[in-house]
């Protein structure tokens, strides 16, 4: 038997990694991007950089402009991004830079779903699965979102089934790239 079980990551997400001084675990983890308050460009540029300075992102997806999904109906679009990284970091310690990405933004939680100025999402992170009250890993409702598997499927064409990116809800226009 080699290896983990499936499931047996510890709590919170830990990776549940081999012997102690055994190199770590590396990855391949996508983290969604969205931002539809103020400059939308600028906010998704900053949050691609303060990930890159973790030194472990390896792809940017093209640039999506995306209707709005759930939340109030005369919020405006979306634009809408997904970075790949190639990381030893566990779900928990995504999870602490995306929150971190959303408070470099000045992200106020004000209506649910509402308009936002960053919103940042783990969303796979190797086939990890997480299920915890604060981080629920494949992330619960990217399967339903266009503005999620069109630019995964730019990325990581093998984890999109094109049957899934068809049924998934909501107009996106690709843009271009940030
Ligand atoms: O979960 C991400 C925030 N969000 C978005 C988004 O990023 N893009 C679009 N098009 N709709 C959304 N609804 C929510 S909530």
């Amino acid at each position: 038997m080699t290896g983990d079980p499936p499931g047996s990551d510890p709590p919170g997400g830990g990776t549940a990694d081999p012997a102690p001084g055994a190199p770590p675990t590396v990855r391949r983890a996508f983290i969604g991007l969205g931002s539809n308050l103020g400059d939308r460009l600028a906010a998704l540029r900053q949050a691609v950089a303060q990930l890159k300075e973790g030194g472990d992102v390896t792809a940017v997806s093209p640039l999506y402009e995306t209707e709005p999904v759930g939340g109030p109906e005369d919020q405006g679009a979306f634009l809408n991004v997904v970075v790949e990284l190639a990381t030893s970091d566990s779900p928990r310690q995504l999870l602490a830079r995306c929150q971190a990405l959303e408070a470099a933004a000045h992200r106020v939680r004000t209506v649910r779903f509402g308009p936002r100025t960053l919103d940042a999402d783990v969303l796979l992170v190797g086939d990890l699965v997480v299920d915890e009250p604060d981080l629920v890993v494949p992330h619960p409702r990217m399967w339903e979102r266009r503005f999620v598997l069109a630019p995964l499927a730019d990325l990581a064409p093998d984890l999109v089934p094109a049957d899934r990116l068809i049924a998934a809800g909501g107009k996106v226009v690709r843009t271009g790239r940030m």
